[in-house]
């Protein structure tokens, strides 16, 4: 169907946390590299996006910080906000889901749901804290897990095992917070029957758009094969939106009902503010001739794929044309986590490396997870800053704008006649207006930057092939050879225009420098990629500056070193966490005198006691068992930083083990240690002196 105008939608972003890298690759680069070149083409494009405040993230972070939520949404709001706009995210509003815009029209909506008779009511049993008052949200709701038996398993997942849970499954299930035992009592709540809308939803997708990412497709495809169910669009809690049904106190609307709706309701803010611009909401909605498309991470395909569509289907709204979704990036091989301060937070980023926005946007481009999870290191972020923004596309650029201003006065040379070598180069560059076309208009943003550096390495090819700094020997003496040189840096700087206009979606910053070094007009725009006039001869240019500048070491090790500090504190933490849920095991199956005198547990006097070589887990005892001397490795060097200090002390042992040999050395039985919470070994010894070799029993 034709369309006249694109509404671009960015997932909105938990006010619980500053934004970092793995938000920026999967969602917000890409979306704004979109909504620029829709716009660098002339369309009428509006993109949308705000925090999102309501929901558990945000009380929790209000917990731990020990401040109220109201202050928590406030402060990542702002954070987030300031730091998008730095970064050069191009939205046409950034609001917030507490705006009173946002609660009145999230409000409405579920009314009119509501009045049209669209919700189902249920009335369930819940588990609550009797002490609180409280329901609890799976979340907030530990306990044994079902599966490994690790204490401490979430109503939603064990983290120990990896096991998805419903608090049903977990044993003891108690309240996270308080620690109290939970009970269960009756609540109502109001469901979206998507049931209803499963055979509809099957059409929609499954037949329909065949087109959509084959990881948004294939998640949908499962979840509709798995049978859709009515869920719960209201809960018992006191941060959110008022279910504005009689006899509903105490409930809001579920944060995944209002966050959606909130891109409906920062457009009609926006439209609002500025109708001049941005006409009436309904227009971006409802007609026919808008195409919506919403940028999304993984973890977000079935709210905007299932249950958000048929929120819209039932009140007769725009349904969204695609959804192009992102995989994961993983920070340094590790899963980034908001909680384990794993990331690369963009708010630090802006301070650590100030005016590099674009080598970021490269980077995430570059290593855009579209297809599968990818992973971001620094030191490919300084490979790819020092070998392809600075060494070539800044080389080229800054190689013909130097040589303009030293032979010919910073003013555009005339192009003279073009030999076989300029037509072909000029010929190759053409093509690269209808290729980076074609994957941008599919969201393969990532094949597309490589397109527009390839442009670049055109440039730089072209530049080292004709050699004009050598040539340039013969331009006070050569009329030929100076019209050459003429010829060679017109072209370049054409080259450079195009860059200038190719990268914008890209790389904006860079962009406008370049526009201003070329004093390129205002007006050149995407429709313009291909020519080679879009400089004048004889226009004068702007003062030249570096594009890029190369990444120090130093730099590179700061962040590394940042790192490192954060995996130990997390390993320290998780330590004090294992400890913290320690529980002794389970006694074992029953036994008898018989069995257990079977072994034939003695003491003994350490006489040495060192560590093996090459082996970071063994230690080496010598004993003096009362028969003599023996020898008995022992797996818990990691335990005895310095094994000296066992020296002298009596220790039990299993004297009647057989014999084994490690690390070509035999061992003759096998010490006694206690395995502590932590997994530490520590050494059984006497309390009082006794004689070697005497046995215990
Ligand atoms: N805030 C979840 C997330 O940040 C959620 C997105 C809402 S989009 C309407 O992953
Ligand atoms: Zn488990």
């Amino acid at each position: 169907m034709a369309f006249n105008r694109t509404l671009i939608t960015a997932a909105l972003p938990y006010a619980n946390g500053p934004v970092h890298i793995g938000h920026l690759a999967g969602v917000y680069v890409p979306a704004d590299i979109y909504a620029r070149y829709l716009r660098l083409k002339g369309k009428e494009t509006l993109f949308v996006c705000g925090s999102d405040e309501h929901g558990v993230p945000v009380t929790i972070r209000a917990r731990k910080e020990g401040i109220t939520t109201q202050q928590v949404v406030d402060r990542y709001h702002e954070l987030i906000k300031r730091s998008f706009a730095e970064f050069g995210i191009s939205f046409d509003i950034y609001s917030r889901t507490t705006s009173p815009t946002h609660h009145q029209f999230a409000s409405d909506y579920f009314r009119a749901m509501y009045d049209a008779g669209q919700f189902v009511e249920e009335t369930s049993e819940q588990f609550y804290d009797p002490e609180t008052g409280h329901f609890l949200t799976d979340r907030n709701i530990r306990g044994e897990c079902p599966r490994c038996h690790s204490l401490g398993a979430y109503g939603d997942q064990c983290e120990k095992c990896g096991a998805t849970l419903s608090p049903d499954e977990l044993i003891n299930p108690y309240n996270a917070e308080t620690g109290n035992p939970l009970a269960k009592k009756e609540t109502k709540h109001w469901y979206l029957p998507l049931d209803q809308y499963q055979a509809w939803l099957e059409d929609w997708i499954l037949n329909n758009h065949k087109e959509w990412r084959p990881n948004v497709y294939g998640q949908c495809k499962s979840w509709l094969d798995g049978g859709l169910k009515p869920r719960a669009v209201t809960r018992d809690l006191d941060w959110g939106i008022p279910v504005p049904v009689e006899g509903a106190e105490g409930k809001v609307l579920y944060v995944w009902f209002d966050a959606p709706i909130g891109y409906i309701s920062n457009t009609i803010e926006l439209c609002q503010k500025q109708p001049e611009k941005y006409g009436d909401w309904q227009k971006w909605w409802k007609q026919e001739d808008t195409r919506m498309i919403h940028f999304i991470g993984k973890d977000n395909i079935v709210f905007h794929c299932i249950v958000f569509p048929a929120m819209l289907k039932a009140q007769g709204y725009n349904l969204p044309d695609n959804v192009p979704s992102n995989e994961f990036l993983n920070l340094e091989g590790d899963k980034i986590s908001t909680s384990r301060n794993w990331a690369v937070w963009l708010n630090e980023y802006l301070e650590d490396f100030p005016g590099k926005q674009d080598v970021l946007r490269y980077v995430l481009t570059a290593n855009a997870p579209e297809t599968k999870d990818n992973d971001f290191t620094w030191a490919d972020f300084q490979a790819r800053n020092n070998n392809e923004l600075v060494a070539i596309y800044g080389n080229f650029v800054n190689r013909a704008l130097v040589l303009t201003n030293k032979y010919f006065e910073g003013r555009v040379p005339a192009c003279g006649e073009l030999n076989d070598y300029d037509k072909a180069t000029i010929e190759e560059f053409k093509n690269v207006k209808a290729t980076l076309e074609d994957l941008l208009n599919n969201f393969k943003f990532r094949e597309a930057q490589k397109e527009a550096m390839n442009l670049a390495r055109i440039g730089n090819k072209y530049l080292a092939d004709t050699e004009p700094w050598k040539l340039a020997k013969q331009i006070e003496t050569s009329d030929e050879v100076a019209k050459r040189v003429q010829t060679i840096l017109h072209l370049s700087l054409q080259i450079a225009a195009n860059l200038a206009i190719a990268f914008e979606p890209f790389l904006p910053f860079s962009s406008a420098k370049l526009r201003g070094m070329l004093r390129l007009n205002e007006a050149a725009g995407w429709e313009d990629l291909g020519r080679i006039d879009l400089l004048s001869t004889g226009e004068q240019l702007g003062e030249v500056s570096l594009l890029f500048e190369k990444i120090e070491d130093a730099a590179i090790q700061a962040q590394l070193d940042r790192l490192e500090r954060i995996k130990k504190e997390n390993e320290e933490a998780a330590k004090a966490e294992a400890l913290k849920n320690w529980r002794p095991e389970p006694v074992k199956a029953a036994t008898n005198i018989d069995e257990f005198d079977k072994n034939d547990i003695r003491v003994a006097t350490v006489l040495e006691c060192t560590n093996v070589k090459k082996s970071d887990r063994l230690l080496q005892f010598k004993l003096d068992d009362g028969m003599g001397e023996r020898t008995i490795l022992s797996g818990i060097a990691q335990s005895y930083p310095d094994p000296s200090v066992l020296i002298g002390k009596q220790v039990l042992f299993i004297a009647n083990f057989p014999p084994r040999k490690m690390m070509g050395i035999e061992s003759q039985g096998m010490i006694l240690s206690a395995v502590d919470a932590d997994g530490k070994l520590v050494v059984t010894t006497v309390s009082a002196p006794v004689k070697n070799g005497c046995q215990v029993g």
